[in-house]
């Protein structure tokens, strides 16, 4: 579709000149005394007509191109592995004869096999002095994960090979140990060794067992065959008692027999606990079943008591138009119009290095990096040349559930398992991201391939739906326009889809969102009335707290800062002219946070603390402090209601408090490791011990930040959550930091000055109002241009054969 239309870059200025034409009637009477006082003064401004710099396009056409280039002022040392790099790597660790590993496609669970190679992020010191100086760029390291199968005792290990580039002879693997807080030479124990097993003979094995009894309830059967109408599915973490029992409760859940992905909305009731502790499948137990509030010990127990006709059948959650997202219901008067686009008259207003993926944008500038675990983040953050942030970004995340059933009361998902980077898939262009936006690929590893998602990060201005500063008097108005760039990726996380944008703004603040859709996990409804609501026929939207972990590494004017906060408090005082009277007032009182024992924190009652985070070196013209503030935004945010979580015991300590502020050391990069719900009562890294009273005063400090939401789903999340009120943000912005509002510096701002009668002048400081006629092609995206995934081999390597013998998902 081709379409043109005429577009004025300022429309809204002219919006607001129709406007002040009616308006000032209404203000010929000053409003205030001061506006009357100076009405005097009224009349025509003079001002530099000079100011006004018309871009003139002999040919009329908007000048709409993608973004414009840039070289990043350095490498991206945090951008991932080149092809080169993960492919030598690969290769070389095959050749390891002490690692003894199996190509994935060969590999059963008793091989040993290579479950990640990505770039090992460098140490910040190191980083520094390349960024910062004029040192070489940090030397490479790959971290690698090897999956050890061929043992009784299954394990994972995080190894570190390296310097890169790959010599025979030179290069090395040494366990990684140094980021975790668990001294085990980076290793920890595989718990899903034998989820091939556990997943194709023993679930199958089990629904044999119940056949009659599931044909009875629902006419089905999960028997691990094709024409199976149910399956059966379990818990994350598995239940890690101190006793070295590995228990696991699993339940049944019909399969839908449509295209949509309603599988976690339709489960049937019934539950049944296995105890798979060790590697000898013979030894593992079926310990019990659970049905409609009564636990029956054995399955001889539940048969007899079933067809005995002491157990009051309930029904079950079937797929069906009630479940599926297609559009459905009377269309809304005027819904089948175009709504309002956005368009950019005029191109891309940021400039993008996209092999560097490093933007900058309205004085802002930072890299982006991409990890298998956490998808997304953002390094050295930059505004008017200083950084602000050295790293941004996301660490783990929580779906912590709650039931009156077993697999409710035992579900508590840790997503960095599953990982981020791998469920980031290409944006929908026009719906997730404006179509104009730029888009980047992202890449990780997987099985001795890497797989690329295209377009799963887009880059894009828009106008904010209210403005960033305004004023009206008595003889002028003042507004300007709110223009913000955000970056943007989803990863849809099983039933999930997390929306992750950071949002930079002309008046310095940075915003961090997350926002939640997709199908709700939820509970069979029976005796759960204080878990939920009741949702559809035999569903309970089951209640589970969201908190995501982020890491924000503040570096305000170098990297030794301190947290201060400042509390608005209620005091009652007297003043020397108040007489000896005394006056229930308030106050502000600042306080230095002196040590890691104070480090963690909620934010106060009634939003009366703030949070900044200073440089106590640095002050302004007026001799404060220099900092920014962090503060939650948009959504909230939240931390665990559960206290010492019997599920995920030691392995995500760092969701317990709002705000966690800890010494940052090359040994401590991550809160959270992929592994932690492996062994969650001694996990690779607990948060708890970065917490050992160490001074926070002029230090290097890292916030680490929770977003989230108490999730009690209603009918309103079917068939999907939406993403208007699942939503949590925050917000870091200047606070004494500059000497004032920054936002002043935008042109993309109006002084209109009236009289009663009409408007007297227009004021554009020179921002362009060209008329063009604006292509709208650019902003109709082709949605057939969706690719899906795309997978380049490893192993064996074929440069000029890259995808033999892949899927490439289209
Ligand atoms: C005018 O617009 C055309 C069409 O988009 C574009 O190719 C050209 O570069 C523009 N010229 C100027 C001076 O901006
Ligand atoms: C898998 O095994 C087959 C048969 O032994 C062999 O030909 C193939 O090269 C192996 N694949 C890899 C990636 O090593
Ligand atoms: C290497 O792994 C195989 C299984 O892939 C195993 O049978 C063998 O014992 C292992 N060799 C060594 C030396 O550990
Ligand atoms: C390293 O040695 C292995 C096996 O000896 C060989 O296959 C490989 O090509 C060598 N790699 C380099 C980079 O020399
Ligand atoms: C039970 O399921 C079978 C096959 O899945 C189907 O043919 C049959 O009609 C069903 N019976 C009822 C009563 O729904
Ligand atoms: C399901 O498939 C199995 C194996 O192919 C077959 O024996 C059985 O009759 C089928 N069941 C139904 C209900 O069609
Ligand atoms: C596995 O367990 C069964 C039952 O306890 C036992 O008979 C068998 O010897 C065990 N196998 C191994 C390899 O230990
Ligand atoms: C993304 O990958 C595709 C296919 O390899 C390539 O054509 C495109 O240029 C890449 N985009 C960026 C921004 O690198
Ligand atoms: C940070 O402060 C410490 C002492 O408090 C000092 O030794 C160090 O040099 C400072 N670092 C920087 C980068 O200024
Ligand atoms: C990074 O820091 C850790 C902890 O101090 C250290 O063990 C490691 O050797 C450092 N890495 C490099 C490449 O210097
Ligand atoms: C914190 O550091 C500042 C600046 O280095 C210093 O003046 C102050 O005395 C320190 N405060 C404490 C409690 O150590
Ligand atoms: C745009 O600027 C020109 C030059 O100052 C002015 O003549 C014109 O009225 C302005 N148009 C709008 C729509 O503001
Ligand atoms: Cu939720």
């Amino acid at each position: 579709m081709k379409c043109l239309a005429s577009t004025t870059a300022n429309g809204l200025a002219l919006g607001l000149l129709l406007l002040a034409e009616l308006v000032p009637g209404a203000l010929a009477v000053p409003k205030t005394p001061w506006a009357r006082e100076r009405a005097g003064g009224r009349g025509r401004k003079i001002y530099n007509r000079d100011l006004i710099r018309r871009a003139a396009n002999s040919t009329g056409e908007c000048d709409i191109v993608g973004a414009k280039d840039v070289n990043a002022p350095k490498d991206n040392i945090w951008g991932g592995l080149t092809t080169e790099e993960a492919v030598s790597v690969t290769a070389w660790l095959f050749s390891q004869p002490d690692l003894n590993l199996t190509a994935s496609e060969n590999a059963t669970s008793w091989d040993n096999t290579l479950q990640l190679v990505e770039l090992n992020h460098p140490n910040k010191t190191d980083a520094l002095a390349y960024i910062d100086g004029s040192a070489a760029p940090p030397a490479r390291y790959a971290h690698a994960i090897i999956s050890h199968g061929s043992s009784d005792e299954a394990y994972f290990q995080d190894i570190l090979v390296g310097p890169l580039p790959v010599v025979n002879g030179t290069t090395k693997w040494e366990p990684l140990e140094y980021p975790y807080t668990r001294k085990t030479e980076g290793k920890v124990r595989n718990l899903g060794a034998d989820d091939d097993f556990l997943y194709d003979e023993w679930h199958a094995w089990v629904g044999s067992l119940v056949a009659d009894i599931t044909l009875d309830l629902w006419n089905g059967t999960a028997l691990g065959l094709a024409n199976d109408t149910l399956t059966i599915w379990g818990i994350d973490p598995l239940y890690q008692d101190g006793d070295g029992r590995i228990k696991r409760w699993d339940t049944f859940f019909s399969i839908a027999d449509s295209i949509f992905d309603t599988g976690s909305i339709t489960p049937m009731g019934l539950f049944f606990m296995s105890d798979v502790t060790g590697r000898n499948v013979s030894d593992w137990t079926l310990d019990g079943w659970y049905y409609n509030g009564v636990f029956y010990e054995s399955t001889d127990d539940f048969r007899s008591a079933f067809w005995g006709g002491e157990v009051e059948k309930l029904g079950g959650n079937f797929d069906g138009p009630w479940a599926w997202t297609d559009q459905r219901g009377p269309v809304p008067r005027f819904d089948e119009r175009a709504p309002p686009v956005e368009v950019t008259p005029q191109g891309a207003r940021y400039a993008v290095d996209q092999e560097r993926k490093y933007v900058e944008w309205m004085g802002w500038s930072f890299y982006i990096g991409f990890t298998r675990d956490t998808g997304m983040a953002l390094y050295d953050i930059r505004l008017k040349g200083q950084r602000i942030l050295y790293e941004l970004g996301l660490q783990e995340a929580l779906a912590h559930y709650a039931g009156s059933d077993p697999t409710q009361s035992h579900t508590a998902y840790l997503d960095t398992f599953y990982g981020f980077g791998p469920y980031a898939f290409e944006l929908v262009k026009g719906y997730d991201c404006p179509a104009y936006a730029t888009y980047l690929n992202t890449s990780f590893y997987v099985a001795e391939t890497t797989h690329t998602h295209l377009n799963s990060i887009c880059v894009f201005e828009s106008l904010a739906d209210y403005p960033m500063m305004r004023h009206s008097a008595a003889d002028y108005v003042a507004v300007s326009k709110n223009v913000l760039l955000t970056v943007r990726s989803v990863s849809t996380v099983g039933n999930y889809d997390y929306m992750f944008s950071y949002t930079f703004h002309m008046d310095g603040t940075l915003g961090v969102e997350v926002r939640a859709s997709g199908y709700i996990q939820a509970a069979f409804y029976a005796k759960n009335e204080d878990y939920g609501f009741h949702i559809h026929d035999f569903l309970s939207g089951s209640m589970h707290d969201h908190v995501l972990n982020f890491k924000a590494d503040f570096d305000i004017l170098g990297t030794n800062n301190t947290v201060q906060t400042m509390d608005v408090v209620p005091v009652t005082t007297a003043y020397p002219w108040s007489n000896g009277k005394v006056f229930n007032t308030m106050q502000v009182q600042r306080k230095f946070l002196e040590n890691e024992n104070h480090g963690r924190f909620n934010w106060g009652y009634n939003g009366q603390q703030q949070v900044l985070v200073v440089n106590q070196e640095e002050r302004n013209r007026y001799g404060e402090l220099r900092g920014y503030r962090v503060l939650p935004g948009n959504g909230g945010t939240a931390h665990l209601t559960v206290l010492d979580s019997t599920v995920i015991k030691n392995s995500a300590r760092w969701a317990e408090f709002d705000v966690s502020v800890s010494k940052r050391k090359d040994t401590e990069p991550r809160s959270a490791h992929p592994y932690n719900n492996q062994d969650t009562p001694n996990p690779p890294i607990n948060f708890a011990e970065f917490f050992d009273g160490e001074s926070l005063n002029q230090t290097d400090l890292v916030l680490w930040l929770n977003l989230g939401m108490h999730h009690v789903p209603n009918t309103a999340d079917l068939p999907n959550t939406v993403f208007t009120t699942a939503h949590s943000g925050l917000y870091f912005t200047p606070v004494n930091y500059f000497n004032q509002g920054i936002n002043i510096e935008t042109v993309n701002m109006v002084r209109i000055d009236y009289t009663a009668i009409a408007a007297t002048e227009v004021l554009l400081f020179g921002s362009d109002n060209q008329t063009c006629a604006l292509d709208y092609e650019p902003h109709s995206p082709d949605l057939w241009e969706y690719h899906g995934d795309v997978i380049v081999r490893k192993l064996p390597y074929e440069p000029d054969d890259a995808y033999r013998g892949t899927i490439v998902v289209g």
